[in-house]
């Protein structure tokens, strides 16, 4: 016995990489290896020979096996070695100066935009592009008789005659998200959606798709104060200004009553927007408290919990901040505009770090 061991333990050591433990493993411990052999032999032995040689046997084995398993995690060591010496990189290095991709301008603005409110407590939800008539349209107390209903030229997906599934459309606006996840939390709750949309609608300032970031903070007293708070300090953040001046604007919304829409004091020179000074006012955002009627379609009491909504053009504010005159260039994919419009890829926006380059 001490032969084998001493002939095992010495191949062990010298064992150059897993196959050759794994030979070594087989000719010793396997079902016809060495010791199991020896093991066989118990059976052929007086009771008192047995008592020696059985565990003397056991203990060889487990020596053998626990040399096998050292041996195999130390190999594994020296091969992790051999790898990171040569698989490296140097994170301080300074990123490549010729990027080839770029982000969207509005990825870019959807990231700053989210990166706002989250300081304010928002977290992101999202939804169906396809959803049915009932989250677009009817829990927004806009039913079907209702003139906004023509006024979203909305896409109906197509469907047979014989379909008796509700009529599905491609979502007119981010709203059905709110629905669903007023259904799914319940109150309170504090939520963005940003996301493509969809109106047959095509000229120098409407494109088929485009984006929107709509906003809902429901709690048990919510006010149109808190709400002009929030669009301040939102606008403050966005434009990178300071002295922000916001107007309300009486309108209407069959989703919100009351209904604002919310002016931005600017000045246009030569072209360019400058935000919170001049005497000219821009339209940025629509906004009001929840009519009740869409927070009981959204399972919430009217009685107990009220809340405001936003909602604005995505691709509207991008071109505003970053000067980009034409909203049908964002979906041309020219490699030239999105060179020139696009964003660093490392360049994540944060409210501390900077929104924009
Ligand atoms: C729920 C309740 C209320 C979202 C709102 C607006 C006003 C608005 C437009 C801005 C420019 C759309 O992209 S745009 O054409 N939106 O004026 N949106 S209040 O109100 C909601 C949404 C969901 C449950």
């Amino acid at each position: 016995m001490d032969e084998l061991k001493a002939k095992y333990l010495e191949q062990i050591a010298y064992a150059a990489d897993e196959a050759a433990l794994e030979a070594i493993r087989v000719a010793a411990v396997g079902k016809k290896g060495e010791v199991s052999l020896q093991m066989r032999q118990l059976g052929k032995m007086t009771p008192e020979e047995r008592q020696v040689a059985g565990p003397a046997l056991n203990a060889l084995k487990d020596e053998i096996n626990a040399a096998l398993a050292a041996k195999k995690s130390a190999l594994a060591d020296a091969a992790l070695d051999e790898r990171l010496k040569s698989e490296w990189l140097d994170v301080t290095l300074p990123t490549r100066a010729r990027r080839e991709g770029t982000i969207h301008p509005v990825s870019q603005v959807t990231e700053e935009v989210t990166a706002i409110f989250a300081e304010m407590g928002f977290s992101v939800a999202e939804g169906p592009r396809i959803d049915t008539d009932w989250y677009n349209f009817d829990a927004l107390n806009i039913p079907s008789h209702h003139p906004a209903r023509a006024e979203m030229d909305t896409f109906y997906m197509h469907r047979a005659e014989s379909d008796d599934r509700p009529p599905h459309v491609l979502r007119t606006h981010t709203s059905p998200v709110q629905i669903r996840s007023m259904e799914k939390s319940g109150a309170p709750l504090r939520i963005i959606c940003p996301g493509g949309v969809y109106r047959a609608d095509y000229d120098q300032t409407h494109t088929p798709m485009f984006h929107q970031v709509e906003g809902l903070a429901v709690d048990r007293d919510i006010s149109m104060a808190n709400l002009k708070w929030v669009l301040e300090e939102f606008c403050r953040a966005f434009f990178e200004v300071d002295n922000v001046e916001l107007r309300f604007r009486a309108s209407h919304f069959p989703f919100t009553e009351p209904s604002v829409e919310v002016d931005l004091r600017c000045s246009w020179q030569d072209g360019t927007l400058k935000v919170g000074e001049g005497d000219d006012w821009m339209e940025i955002l629509g906004s009001g408290m929840v009519h009740p009627k869409v927070l009981q379609a959204g399972g919430i009491d009217p009685d107990e919990w009220q809340g405001f909504a936003f909602g604005m053009g995505i691709d509207r504010i991008a071109m505003l901040k970053y000067g980009i005159p034409d909203l049908r260039a964002f979906f041309d994919s020219d490699l030239r505009w999105l060179r020139h419009y696009g964003f660093a890829s490392l360049d994540v926006p944060t409210l501390r770090g900077g929104l924009s380059r």
